[in-house]
């Protein structure tokens, strides 16, 4: 008699588990792991570092953002490095290859739905972190400079390289997606005040994210997040984009409305 399953089903390519959709909900992250094949990690690695040493543009530089750690100015020590490879998806093949990945995309379509369109507005980049010129990123929700009708954009942040606490690994504070928070919980420059003492309970919940190479975070728009520098030797990688439902719409005359989306996949 003919067994009625033959083979068993590659879990990176068939999708999350109800389990996993649940914590996705509540906590507003779910991590993949070994999610991108070993090849394409070390294709994306490649074109990384030949794009670093070549700086080939658009580029955005540690010294420009200005956050804690980071270089003072262009002409100080330290002051041409790079913070992200911009404009990941028009770099080389291998960042569009990774958009069709089956194990990814059938997350994508769990999360958002069966149309997923990809903006090249946000993210859309390879995070760096140089061991000697890196900084801090504040507490903060990704959403603060995106303007969505829904706001309710995932990011799939890819690492290139083992992530941990001391190489400048992200930070999280699982369910904080689903609070609400008054505007004077935020600084000037829309950064969670870690300074208040009402926040002092929420930051003690905050975990620190661990990562291999290949493993993908997924996490909400709206989830707290920070990371430090880097305290390691080796710089850190990671290929991070981010992805919407058609109907959380850019809104008009925004940067997130400046420049057209990718469409990753269509309804059937
Ligand atoms: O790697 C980091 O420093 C965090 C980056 C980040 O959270 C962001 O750019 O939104």
């Amino acid at each position: 008699m003919t067994p009625l399953v033959t083979q068993a089903l590659d879990p990176t390519l068939t999708g999350f588990s109800p389990a996993e959709l649940e914590q996705f909900r509540q906590q507003g992250y779910v991590i993949a792991r070994r999610l991108a094949p070993s090849a394409l990690v070390a294709e994306m690695r490649r074109v990384t570092t030949r794009h670093l040493a070549e700086r080939i543009e658009p580029l955005e530089l540690e010294a420009a953002l200005g956050y804690p750690g980071a270089p003072p100015s262009r002409a100080a020590e330290g002051g041409d490095a790079i913070r992200r490879l911009r404009q990941a998806y028009d770099r080389a093949p291998v960042f569009r290859a990774w958009l069709g990945h089956e194990g990814l995309v059938a997350r994508l379509r769990q999360l958002l739905g069966s149309t997923v369109l990809m903006p090249r507005a946000h993210h859309n980049c390879v995070m760096t972190k140089h061991p000697r010129y890196s900084s801090d990123s504040l507490w903060h929700q990704d959403i603060r400079y995106w303007r969505y009708s829904r706001a309710e954009l995932v990011t799939a942040w890819l690492a290139l390289g083992e992530e941990h606490a001391e190489n400048g690994g992200l930070q999280l504070i699982p369910g904080s997606h689903r609070m609400e928070f008054a505007a004077d919980s935020f600084d000037d420059a829309l950064f969670f005040r870690s300074d208040l003492p009402r926040h002092q309970r929420l930051l003690a919940a905050a975990r620190a994210v661990h990562l291999q190479p290949g493993d993908v975070l997924f996490f909400h728009c709206r989830l707290l997040h920070a990371a430090t520098r880097n305290y390691r030797q080796e710089p850190k990688y990671a290929a991070v984009f981010t992805f919407r439902h058609p109907e959380d719409r850019p809104i008009p005359g925004s940067r997130s409305a400046s420049l057209p989306d990718v469409s990753v996949c269509e309804a059937e």
